[in-house]
């Protein structure tokens, strides 16, 4: 299992958590994603470790920015 943070800015609101949780859950091999909305740190558990850049996108398709 491998556990990753990454710092995402711009998110404001639960909605804003509830859509990185959803995009970055897509990833493969993502067993789950913990959001702390105040400091927009993203911590992920995969089986495998994940690329930034498939990060970067996910985070960005769900509307926001890898800090
Ligand atoms: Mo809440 Mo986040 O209304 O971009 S969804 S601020």
């Amino acid at each position: 299992m491998s556990t990753q943070t990454f710092t995402v800015t711009g998110m404001t609101c639960g909605h804003c958590v509830a859509s990185v949780t959803e995009e970055v859950s897509e990833l493969e091999g993502v067993q789950n994603v913990d959001v702390d909305l105040a400091t927009g740190s993203v911590t992920i558990e995969s089986t495998t470790p994940l690329e930034d850049d498939a990060v970067r996108a996910a985070v960005e398709e769900a509307g926001y920015q890898l800090a």
